[in-house]
């Protein structure tokens, strides 16, 4: 009998990352992926399910930092199987516009990020992510040299918050940000935060980030 991808094979996805436990996760997405799960329903309804109870459980002093890496690692082979398959689900198009994507300085986090890049790409745009610990100024470079016609900035740090502020009055100084529309993310964020640094449009998720992108660039 095949493997049936329902409620409970998402929870036991996610108990894998709970339990730190990188093999049997990349076992599980390749046994789903094989019997016709949806690979962003994976991360979404799977794996992210399980980083929230272990980020969580790591607040709360329940778990300390050396089981948050193990749970991230997981987290990390699991996401890196399923961004590929989710990049590769999307249709062969020309690209709807440039999309220039970083985590801001003072941040190394970078799954939610390169979830956002990877359902961008999915839905037709073209991506350059330029990774995590970004610096204003390899911001404004890279939306330069890329030509790009949105800039992404995410953080799950409250500290590192006031970077995208600083990215967005530094590239007012360079004469960019009216050419340039500007979206930030990550657990921190909120609409009054985007409104206050001047941004955008903010994206709650994957999904929600492509329709907000949609929507600035105009695109049906
Ligand atoms: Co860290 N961490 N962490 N961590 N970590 C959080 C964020 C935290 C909330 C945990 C907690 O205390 N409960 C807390 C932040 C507290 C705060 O500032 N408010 C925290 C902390 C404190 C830390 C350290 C400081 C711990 C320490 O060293 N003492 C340290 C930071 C170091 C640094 O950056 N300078 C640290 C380190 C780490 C690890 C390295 C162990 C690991 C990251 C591994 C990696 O990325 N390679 C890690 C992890 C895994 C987490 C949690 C548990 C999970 C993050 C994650 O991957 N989520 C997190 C708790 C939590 O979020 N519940 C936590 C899954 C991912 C798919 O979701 O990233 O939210 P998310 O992205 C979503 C949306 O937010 C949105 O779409 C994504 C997809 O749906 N989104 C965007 C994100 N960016 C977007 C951009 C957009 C649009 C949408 O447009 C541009």
């Amino acid at each position: 009998m095949g493997v049936v991808i329902d409620d409970k094979y998402f929870d036991k996805l996610a108990q894998t990352i709970i339990d730190g436990a990188k093999a049997e996760c990349v076992h599980l997405i390749e046994e789903g992926l094989a019997n016709g799960m949806d690979p962003l329903d994976a991360v979404e309804k799977g794996l992210s399910k399980g980083i929230t109870k272990v980020g969580d459980d790591f607040g709360a002093g329940i778990f300390f930092l050396p089981e948050l890496i193990q749970a991230a690692n997981a987290m990390k082979e699991g996401v890196a199987i399923l961004d590929e398959k989710i990049k590769a689900s999307g249709k062969e198009r020309k690209s709807l516009g440039k999309i220039v994507i970083g985590t801001v300085k003072g941040d190394i986090h970078d799954i939610g990020k390169s979830v956002v890049s990877a359902v961008l790409q999915a839905n037709g745009y073209d991506v350059v992510d330029i990774g995590i610990d970004v610096p204003e100024n390899q911001f404004i470079q890279a939306v330069r040299d890329n030509n790009a016609d949105v800039l992404g900035m995410s953080t799950l740090l409250t500290l590192p918050l006031e970077e995208m502020g600083k990215v967005i009055e530094k590239m007012k100084e360079e004469g960019l940000r009216d050419k340039v529309k500007v979206i930030v993310g990550g657990c921190p964020v909120t609409q009054e935060f985007a409104d206050e640094i001047d941004a955008d449009a903010v994206g709650f998720d994957a999904q929600d980030a492509v329709v907000k992108v949609n929507r600035l660039l105009g695109v049906e």
